[in-house]
């Protein structure tokens, strides 16, 4: 039957086979798990079907979080696909690319408040629609970076997203725990997806983690998705608020 054997779950961020977010649809269709996946714009639209129909998953339609008439729109689908919901998964960010790379301090306005919004407030918008579908609990989880923690090169006006989004977890755990709704984050190690390809430098960063990680080696979307299985299964009832480290130990040396 499986860990996930009657779970409906959301999941926002499928760009193609190498997301992370693909990673996590896999291992929780594998326990059981019955899903609805979201696609941004016509042209992800192609790539997400064929996964999709490997997942034996549903797609809800095209969603853009600075776009909340989509968001309306996904959720109305949800609801009218099953009703209620169990869990979520959140694995979207984005950041003008010329601003991955150089010095934060020359971030724009344009870009922090884009950056943010797409990568910090479309969690937390998230969560209040999800919110009102699960009525008995559930379980949201979002993607998160170390450079939230520390510093990383070229990391930037990210790394600020994510510590806002990191705080993000901590508010919307004690917001929504009331309702036995948990919410969690994985940090995730560098992984080559197509967000990650507009980091500047990005093969040095994975391959200084494959150094100095204790693992010695980077991880694959797969690990991430076994971590995040859990996090959205009765495994991790006791858990919330949590930022758990996927990234081969690398937080214990960097
Ligand atoms: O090394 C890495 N790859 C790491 C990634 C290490 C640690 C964390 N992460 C995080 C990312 O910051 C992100 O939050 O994991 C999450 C997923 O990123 P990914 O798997 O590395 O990247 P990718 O496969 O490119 O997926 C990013 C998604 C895309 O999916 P969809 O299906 O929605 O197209 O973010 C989406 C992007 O299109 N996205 C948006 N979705 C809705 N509205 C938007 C938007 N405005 N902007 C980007």
């Amino acid at each position: 039957q499986g860990l996930m054997a009657g779970k409906r779950g959301l999941i926002m961020g499928v760009a193609n086979n190498r997301s992370i977010a693909y990673g996590i649809a896999k291992a929780c269709a594998n326990q059981g798990a019955e899903l609805a996946l979201t696609y941004q714009g016509d042209a992800f639209k192609k790539r997400v079907e064929p996964l999709a129909q490997e997942l034996g998953a549903h797609i809800v339609g095209h969603c853009d979080v600075t776009e909340p008439e989509t968001l309306n729109a996904v959720f109305a689908e949800v609801e009218k696909l099953w009703g209620r919901l169990d869990f979520v998964v959140h694995a979207i960010a984005f950041s003008d690319k010329e601003e991955l790379d150089g010095r934060y301090v020359d971030t724009t306005r344009a870009n922090f408040q884009r950056t943010m919004e797409i990568s910090v407030f479309s969690f937390t918008d998230v969560a209040k629609r999800a919110e009102a579908l699960m009525p008995d609990g559930g379980s949201l989880l979002t993607l998160t970076y170390y450079g939230a923690e520390k510093v990383m090169p070229h990391y930037n006006v990210m790394g600020v997203a994510k510590a806002g989004l990191e705080a993000s977890v901590r508010y919307l755990a004690v917001d929504l725990g009331g309702k036995n709704i948990r919410v969690n984050a994985i940090s995730a190690g560098p992984i080559k997806t197509l967000a990650a390809s507009g980091i500047g430098d990005f093969r040095y960063i994975l391959r200084w983690n494959e150094y100095n990680a204790p693992l010695k080696r980077t991880v694959t979307p797969e690990e991430v998705g076994d971590a995040g299985m859990y996090f959205l299964s009765d495994l991790s009832r006791g858990v919330t608020g949590e930022v758990h480290h996927v990234d081969s130990g690398y937080h214990v040396v960097g």
